[in-house]
């Protein structure tokens, strides 16, 4: 009787030769059935020998994860847009946007929903699928700022795109309003272990952060929560990180994981360079921990050469943020990923409604 990764790999080995006959990767692994466990009980031990594994071996299993519950031949494409910019009173090290720090970035009050509706029907237009609007808030004020975001989520949904917000902490009730504006996702991320942490933010403690991704589960709003590195961590530290999302049960959706965009005038800014490896194994150990969870090769790309996002997509990222600026910061424009997406044989996935079997669902889309 073949195990799981035999088959596994004949199923890769027929995928390498059988393209010119219409094979369907995607088709044929469910006929074929795998099962990779979903598990919430992982041990930072586990972790780090995952995590430590030779580098081939290591892609090769984030393969066998990835083809189990995602079609390897797509890549989410997200639109990001800052609703709301600047002044914000937290300190994390890494932001342009906090007013702690002087970073040049200029502050806008909150946006008008016309204006953010046609900045998602142009991403649409340009193939994005999901669409995420980020506030540079500590946390959400109920009055008429939320009304507002209430009306740009319930606008996008309409839209038929995944919607994604990122406010700041969140209380229950709040997260019930966005959710019956038809808001898909929050965006809240715990950005390094808990170790780490108080290096990075002083101005919330860890427990806010799980405390809010908490209410936005309360909800039934899918969770988008990863981390960034680059900032000075250690290995150890994205094991911890590691370690945290994928004891999240259900795990999040979405794994945002961001490589440190250097920002002028803010703690990090002289941060040393990542070596990019560092990416792909995080990203690697990310798909294989949480399997299910949509892998996002976020913030930094511009800082990552061809060969190594090719590898970032090969450990098991499948989604990548689009369009010429992230929240603050430069990004590669829609043409070039379209270029880019092409050299590589990826294409855009198409729909926002992914097919998930029903075994591994976790309540949502991701
Ligand atoms: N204020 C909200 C919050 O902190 O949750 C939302 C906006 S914040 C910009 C969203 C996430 O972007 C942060 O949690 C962080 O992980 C990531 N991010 C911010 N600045 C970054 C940078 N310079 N490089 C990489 N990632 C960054
Ligand atoms: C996430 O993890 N990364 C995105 C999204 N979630 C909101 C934000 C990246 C921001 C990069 C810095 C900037 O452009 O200001
Ligand atoms: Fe504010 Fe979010 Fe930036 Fe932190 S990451 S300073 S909370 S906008």
């Amino acid at each position: 009787m073949p195990n799981c990764s035999t088959m596994a790999l004949w199923m890769i080995c027929d995928f390498l030769v059988s393209p010119a006959r219409g094979f369907d990767i995607f088709e044929n692994r469910k006929e074929a059935n795998l099962l990779t466990e979903t598990r919430h009980d992982w041990t930072r031990d586990e972790i780090r020998g995952i995590y430590r594994l030779p580098l081939p071996e290591l892609i090769f299993q984030a393969q066998l994860a990835h083809r189990e519950f995602h079609r390897p031949d797509e890549v989410q494409l997200c639109r990001l847009l800052s609703i709301k910019t600047g002044g914000c009173p937290e300190d994390c090290a890494y932001c342009s946007q906090s007013a702690h720090y002087p970073t040049g970035v200029v502050r806008e009050p909150l946006m008008n929903p016309g204006d953010v509706l046609a900045a998602a029907e142009r991403a649409k237009a340009e193939g994005a699928t999901r669409f995420c609007m980020g506030a540079a808030w500590r946390q959400v004020s109920e009055g008429k700022d939320f009304e507002r975001v209430l009306e740009m989520v319930r606008g996008v949904a309409a839209l038929d795109m995944e919607v994604c917000c990122t406010l700041g902490m969140l209380t229950v009730s709040q997260a019930q309003r966005l959710k019956d504006a038809g808001l898909s996702a929050y965006n809240h991320n715990l950005d390094t272990s808990p170790e780490f942490y108080s290096q990075i933010i002083t101005t919330r403690v860890y427990e806010d952060r799980l405390r809010t991704i908490e209410n936005v589960r309360k909800a039934g709003i899918t969770v988008c929560c990863g981390g960034i590195l680059g900032m000075g961590e250690s290995d150890e530290d994205r094991i911890g990180l590691l370690e945290q999302l994928s004891r999240l049960d259900p795990h999040p959706e979405s794994v945002p994981i961001n490589m440190l965009v250097l920002n002028e005038g803010t703690p990090l800014a002289g941060a040393e360079e990542l070596d990019p490896l560092v990416m792909v194994r995080a990203i690697a150990t990310a798909r294989i921990l949480m399997p299910a969870s949509r892998v996002r090769l976020a913030a930094g790309r511009r800082g990552l050469s061809q060969e190594a996002v090719a590898l970032c997509f090969l450990a098991g990222a499948n989604s990548i943020f689009t369009g010429e600026k992230l929240l603050t910061t430069p990004n590669p424009g829609a043409e070039a990923d379209d270029r880019m997406l092409e050299s590589l044989g990826l294409k855009a996935t198409r729909s926002a409604r992914r097919e998930v079997p029903s075994t591994q669902a976790t309540g949502g889309q991701a």
